[in-house]
């Protein structure tokens, strides 16, 4: 019933404070304007001043409290695990479709915690209107949160979630109400200067281009300032006009050719200064190393050392220590099986503890490739994933600190496998997870749900196969025993899909994600690959050749993600040494997916290649990474300038420039994504809980509304795709971590950072290594390298990889050494200066297995 002016109770005379309320504890938009008082709104909320004692109210059993002065204050017991162990509520709301409301009320509390308030359905699923995690402390704080509901709720539940603490406390609640005709909530991200920069920084040679969000119609002038604010270029903006998936209106400012370098440039345009950014330095090297680091205190089954992860440090999650139930003996989902599985270890997959094996995978996958392609590819520099070289605890082992961390996850995805003489030997349980869905934060080793194996996919014996085979082929120089281990398991898994060619994942809708896949033929094709480049062997090679996939495009515009994992076979035939007998023509598509996606980045005034089709998905920040490792895999294939340049430009967009003028990467600019969805990063949540690490990158917009989570739906209805985000702990649909988006950019980091390193240039010779002869047990090989440029070359080195299985046994002319896979050839011609024009040739006898000896596909040439 609507109230009278002269009735109209004291919640309507604090909007404003409430609205500077909202904004002090985190609110990312401001609270509706007092506007909404014109109409006279309707109070939902029985009883909420407490006029009538606790009427109308409920709470659960191990609550009692009492009523003073319109407030009512609860004593909270300590030890509770989940938010929902301790609640206070009231039932019988009615919430209308696309109306808007706001819940009022005043809080306080004897210790400094956060609860969850929530308007939701009052049973499973527990649909929810309203989510929001205010923070209390000892002064009463009033909260205004305004929502519009998404569904009708004929009786919907206001329900504080107070449980979860240690220690007991008292949690005090007066004022209370829920208005019918409140503003819809407006989102106002800050969106900073409207001049959007790469805010982490641009390399000397590479493409440097901004974006200017602006209304102008004529190109406007632009200057580029140094730190000491000394003007170092300028020029004109190129005018693009209106861009649909950003909803602005821009130009484009092109200043690759500043020569200058340092920290703190800023861009100035149409009266807006950019965020600083550098020009040179060694950022990309660094962010390569965070992106990869992320993985440790993401592991499972381990605790966390502070002294490697800093600020990390925490028990081991999920090693059988109560209240955890797993994952030492983890049995089948509704006693599918009659086997325990110890499945520790591992990487949780995001901000959930589930470990599922098709993102397992692909995952596994790009942190190895991080290694394979810097040992392949003409600027790769494995020395930079060295033994020491990342934050984990495996230092001293001779191993490469990346492949270190990638074994982690290995090791798990190789423990999913059905045992020898069970039904469904050799295939891979989909995934490992909670039996109920777990409330935030809730830190690993704090996890009570009962854990269960879901049934075989042949998805994930699939991926299993294909990380398997890339592990065994890259660990063999250090640990031949493992990589033994780990193709056995690839082989058992490869043939029992075979078998079983047709088990999709069924999904139970509770605890874990679904990760479902019901289209395998590129999941076949990709482990086959693999295996193929780890043995050489015939049927692998037919598999791969007779795969429907082989011939045919696989660069759409949806990229490669977890689903669609063609685009790697094609990449790692393409790039890792191999004898497929079309190799030229996969290499070929490769090149041609490259073109195409640097086509629409071209386009783009944000050189952002993905979105043409006007729909961002989840996690759609890995899926412009994925394509500029496609990219970068052009130059790696081709060492033409444009598919690097295509990346660099492409990352821009990653760094800051963007709609939002947010990097999504935590750590790295002036304003960055730190509020991931996750259970044990959730500072936003718990103040004595750290952010993410440095190095995180976020899922990204998304645009599909469908998929929304509550703080998104309350947020981002209407939304242009760029905009579709919000930095919130409670938006996992746009703002989560997971182990493959951080592959991504651990992937793309890498190929910066070598880029960085690169750019002296590349002495001028030219390499030719030529199979004479081989015979089953060997082979010799000539080298020949070509000074073509005009200057003497002092001290000129070779570096080219060797597949598993081939090692040099004798060499003249040249002094060779072998590192794992990685030869350096030194002392050519004596060691003396190679003269313009002039040849050296060496030579060697290699031995090999029964694989072919073949040409690597680069090799390197560096002096002095
Ligand atoms: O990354 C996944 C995305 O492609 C799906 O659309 C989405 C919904 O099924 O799930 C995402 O994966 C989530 C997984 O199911 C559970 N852990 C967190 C993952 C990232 O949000």
């Amino acid at each position: 019933m609507p109230l009278s002016a002269p009735e109209r109770p004291p919640w309507s005379r604090r909007l404003a404070f409430a609205a500077a309320t909202a904004l002090a504890v985190g609110m990312a938009a401001a609270a509706p304007a007092a506007q909404a008082q014109e109409e006279e709104p309707t109070n939902l909320v029985t009883n909420g001043d407490f006029a009538d004692g606790t009427t109308a109210w409920w709470t659960t059993a191990n609550l009692t409290g009492a009523v003073a002065d319109g407030e009512w204050c609860i004593d909270v017991p300590g030890g509770t695990l989940n938010p929902w162990d301790a609640i206070v509520g009231q039932d019988g709301l009615p919430l209308v479709t696309g109306e808007s409301y706001e819940l009022q009320f005043t809080a306080r509390a004897s210790a400094d915690v956060s609860v969850r308030a929530l308007v939701q359905q009052p049973v499973d699923p527990w649909v929810t209107a309203l989510e929001e995690f205010p923070a209390l402390t000892a002064e009463p704080q009033s909260f205004s949160y305004a929502f519009t509901a998404g569904a009708d709720f004929p009786a919907a539940q206001l329900a504080f979630q107070i449980g979860r603490n240690d220690e007991p406390w008292q949690f005090c609640l007066s004022e209370v109400a829920l208005l019918t005709g409140a503003e819809p909530p407006v989102y106002e991200p800050d969106t900073g200067p409207r001049v959007r920069v790469n805010q982490v920084g641009y390399l000397p040679d590479g493409p440097k281009r901004a974006t200017l969000v602006t209304e102008a119609t004529d190109p406007v002038p632009w200057q580029l300032h140094d730190a000491a604010g000394t003007l170092v270029a300028d020029g004109e903006t190129a005018v693009h006009g209106d861009d649909a998936a950003s909803g602005e209106s821009v130009h484009v400012i092109d200043f690759s050719s500043a020569a200058a370098t340092g920290e703190g440039f800023t861009l100035t345009a149409d009266g807006e200064t950019s965020y600083p950014f550098a020009i040179g330095g060694d950022a990309y090297g660094a962010m390569a190393v965070d992106a990869l680091s992320f993985y440790y205190p993401q592991r499972s089954g381990i605790a966390i050392d502070d002294a490697i992860a800093p600020g990390y440090g925490r028990e081991a999650g999920h090693v059988d220590v109560a209240p955890n139930q797993g994952d030492g003996a983890v049995t089948c989902y509704g006693g599918a099986c009659d086997y325990a599985l110890d499945v520790t270890g591992g990487w949780y997959d995001a901000g959930d503890h589930g470990k599922y094996v098709v993102n397992g995978g692909i995952s596994a996958a790009q942190v190895m490739s991080v290694y394979e392609r810097a040992l392949h590819a003409p600027t790769g520099d494995a020395a930079r994933y060295a033994d020491g070289s990342l934050r984990l605890p495996e230092h001293g082992d001779g191993v490469p600190d990346v492949l270190d961390e990638a074994r982690w996850e290995v090791e798990f995805l190789m423990s999913m496998q059905v045992p020898a003489g069970e039904e469904l030997a050799g295939m891979a349980h989909h995934k490992i997870h909670d039996e109920n869905w777990t409330g935030l934060p809730l830190m690993p080793a704090d996890d009570p749900e009962a854990r269960f194996l879901e049934p075989p996919s042949t998805a994930a014996t699939l991926n299993l196969a294909a990380a398997a085979a890339q592990a065994s082929r890259l660990f063999e120089p250090y640990d031949a025993e493992f990589a033994a281990q780990a193709l056995e398991v690839a082989e058992t898994a490869f043939a029992a899909a075979l078998e079983h060619p047709e088990i999709y994942a069924v999904d139970r809708g509770a605890g874990g994600g679904p990760y479902g896949d019901d289209n395998v033929t590129d999941e076949f094709y990709w482990a086959a690959a693999e295996l193929f480049l780890t043995t050489g062997e015939q049927a692998y090679q037919d598999q791969v050749t007779g795969s429907e996939l082989h011939e045919g495009d696989v660069f759409g515009p949806g990229g490669f993600w977890w689903g669609e994992v063609a685009q790697l076979a094609k990449i790692d035939l393409a790039t890792v040494p191999n004898a497929l007998p079309d190799r030229d023509d996969v290499i070929a598509q490769v090149v041609a997916g490259a073109d195409a996606y640097l086509a629409q980045q071209d386009a783009n005034p944000w050189d952002l290649g993905y979105g043409a089709s006007g729909t961002f998905d989840w996690g759609s920040n890995s899926a412009v990474l994925n394509r500029l490792v496609v990219l970068g895999t052009g130059f790696d294939l081709t060492g033409d300038a444009k598919y690097r340049d295509g990346v660099l430009a492409g990352l821009d967009y990653i760094l800051g420039r963007n709609a939002l003028g947010n990097s999504y990467v935590t750590g790295y600019g002036s304003h960055y994504s730190q509020n991931q969805h996750s259970r044990w990063y959730a500072n936003q949540l718990d103040p004595s809980l750290p952010n993410p690490p440095v190095g995180t990158l976020s899922g990204g917009p998304n645009s599909a509304a469908s998929t929304w989570d509550p703080v998104a739906q309350r947020w981002l209805t209407g939304c242009v795709p760029q905009r579709c985000y919000i930095d919130d702990i409670g938006s996992w649909a746009t703002n989560e971590l997971t182990i493959n988006w951080n592959a991504s950019l651990a992937q793309v980091a890498a190929f910066a950072a070598e880029q960085e390193a690169a750019v002296q240039g590349t002495p001028s010779c030219s390499v030719e290594y030529l199979v004479n002869g081989q015979w089953p047990s060997g082979f010799n090989a000539q080298v020949a390298v070509t000074n073509t440029g005009d200057e003497p070359l002092e001290g000129v080195t070779l570096r080219w990889t060797m597949p598993t299985g081939q090692s040099i046994v004798h060499s003249w002319s040249a002094a060779l050494d072998q590192n794992g896979h990685t030869v350096t050839a030194t002392e050519l011609g004596g060691g003396y200066a190679l003269k313009p024009g002039r040849t050296f040739t060496f030579g060697f006898i290699g031995a090999k297995d029964a694989r072919a000896a073949v040409s690597p596909a680069t090799v390197t040439c560096t002096v002095g």
